[in-house]
C-alpha cells in the first residue's frame, strides 16, 4: 500500500504536467501524427527561439515593395538593412476560386518560388487566408449574413462547395515543395482575427461553436487530403483577456501556436493604448505558452505609414523584447497604395531606426537564423 502510494505519487511528479499530454513533456511536437520531420523539427526550433531572441517576419517580403514588384531577390527591407527577413508571410485568398493570381494580384506560381526560395535560405512562411464568401458569392470582408459559417458545415447547403475550395487550398499546399520532394513546412493561420467581426467567420457572424467546428473540420479534412506540413495557428485580433483569447479556441489537438494579430492604430496620440494591449495580451500569453509547450507568436502587427521615426526601437522592441515571443511579422509594402505600409523601406522616414532595430541583438533575421529544420 504504502509503496504504491510512493509510486503514484512519483508518476505524478514526472509525467504529470497540466495540460499537457504526459508523452509530450519531455518531447513536444506538434498534433499531426503524420507530421513531416522538417514540421515537427520546426516546432521545435520555435520552441527554442525565444532563448536567442525573436525572429523578425514581413508581408510578401519578396513580392514587392514601395516602388517595385516582381524583382528577383528583392526585398525592402533587405534594401534597408542589408538582411532578408527570418519570417515571410503570405496571403492565398483567390486560390479557393481556382484563380491565377491572389486577392492582392499576386501570380500564385510566383508566391509557390518565393516561398520555396524562402525555405531554402532557412527562412519560416506563414500564410493566411483571406477566403471569399461562400453563401453570398461576396468577399472574405461581406459581412452581410450570419449563416456563413453554418452553411459550410457538414449539413450546410455550401458545404459542398466549400469543400471544393478546401481540395483547391490542400493542392496549393502540396505543391509547396522542393525538387528534393521535400514539403516547405507552413505557419497555416486560416480565420484569423475571429474576435473582431469584419470578415464572415468573425466574432457576431458565429457562434463560438460554429467557429471551432469550423477550425476543426479543416484541420481534420486537410489532414485528409495528405497536407503533413502544416503548424496550425491560432490569430485572434486584440483582446482584453485570456478569457476573451480561449472563447473560441478550437483546442490544444488541433492548434500547434498560440498568435495574436494586434495593430497600432491612430498615430502618436494612440501608441500608449497598442503597449498597454501588447503587456496585457503577452501577459497573460506568456504563461499559457510554457504550460501548453506552444511557440507563441505576433502573427501581425504594425502601424499603416509608421506614424513615428523611432517607432521600430521605441514603441515595438521595447515592449516585446522581455516577452519570450517566437517572431513578429509586419504586414505588406503595398506597391500599389503609397500609404500602404508597414515595413520599411529607403528614404522612409523610420528607415534609420528600423537599421537599429536590426542591429539589436535581440531581433534576429536571416543571418542570425539558426538550422530551423534539423
Ligand atoms: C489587408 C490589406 C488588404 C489586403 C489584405 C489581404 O490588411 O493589406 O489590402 O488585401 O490585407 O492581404
Amino acid at each position: 500500500m504504502k509503496y504504491q502510494k510512493l509510486i503514484t505519487t512519483f508518476l505524478l511528479l514526472t509525467i504529470c504536467h497540466v495540460g499537457v499530454p504526459a508523452e509530450r513533456v519531455n518531447n513536444p511536437s506538434s498534433n499531426d501524427p503524420k507530421a513531416t520531420q522538417e514540421t515537427i523539427h520546426l516546432y521545435r526550433n520555435l520552441l527554442k527561439i525565444p532563448s536567442k531572441g525573436i525572429l523578425f517576419g514581413h508581408q510578401d517580403a519578396t513580392l514587392y515593395g514601395i516602388g517595385w514588384k516582381y524583382e528577383k531577390d528583392r526585398s525592402d527591407v533587405k534594401t534597408v538593412c542589408g538582411d532578408y527577413p527570418a519570417v515571410y508571410g503570405w496571403e492565398i485568398g483567390h486560390i479557393e476560386q481556382e484563380a491565377a493570381y491572389s486577392l492582392d494580384s499576386v501570380y500564385f506560381s510566383t508566391m509557390r518560388q518565393e516561398i520555396i526560395k524562402a525555405y531554402k535560405r532557412g527562412g519560416i512562411n506563414t500564410i493566411s487566408w483571406h477566403c471569399d464568401n461562400p453563401l453570398t458569392g461576396g468577399n472574405t470582408w461581406d459581412v452581410s449574413s450570419k449563416e456563413v459559417v453554418k452553411s459550410v458545415l457538414p449539413g450546410g447547403k455550401k458545404h459542398a462547395l466549400f469543400l471544393t475550395w478546401l481540395d483547391r487550398v490542400a493542392q496549393f499546399l502540396n505543391s509547396l515543395e522542393t525538387e528534393k520532394g521535400i514539403k516547405v513546412p507552413i505557419l497555416f493561420r486560416p480565420y484569423h482575427e475571429h474576435t473582431g467581426s469584419w470578415f464572415w467567420w468573425g466574432k457576431n457572424l458565429c457562434s463560438a461553436e460554429e467557429y471551432k467546428t469550423l477550425f476543426q473540420f479543416t484541420v481534420e479534412y486537410l489532414r485528409k487530403k495528405e497536407v503533413h506540413h502544416l503548424l496550425y495557428t491560432y490569430s485572434p485580433d486584440n483582446v482584453s483577456s485570456e478569457q476573451a483569447y480561449f472563447e473560441r479556441y478550437p483546442g490544444d489537438t488541433y492548434v500547434d501556436i498560440l498568435g495574436i494579430d494586434m495593430y497600432h492604430h491612430g498615430g502618436k496620440a494612440q501608441v500608449q493604448q497598442y503597449i498597454n494591449s501588447i503587456h496585457t495580451v503577452f501577459g497573460f500569453l506568456t504563461p499559457v505558452g510554457k504550460r501548453l509547450q506552444k511557440p507563441v507568436v505576433f502573427s501581425e502587427t504594425g502601424s499603416e505609414g509608421i506614424p513615428m521615426n523611432n517607432w521600430w526601437t521605441e514603441v515595438l522592441l521595447k515592449n516585446i523584447e522581455a516577452y519570450p515571443i517566437a517572431y513578429v511579422l509586419v504586414w505588406r509594402n503595398a506597391y500599389d497604395r503609397p500609404r500602404h505600409y508597414f515595413g520599411p523601406h529607403p528614404a522612409e522616414h523610420s528607415a534609420t531606426d528600423f537599421v537599429r532595430f536590426y542591429q539589436n541583438k535581440k531581433t534576429l533575421f536571416q543571418k542570425d537564423l539558426p538550422a530551423m529544420y534539423k
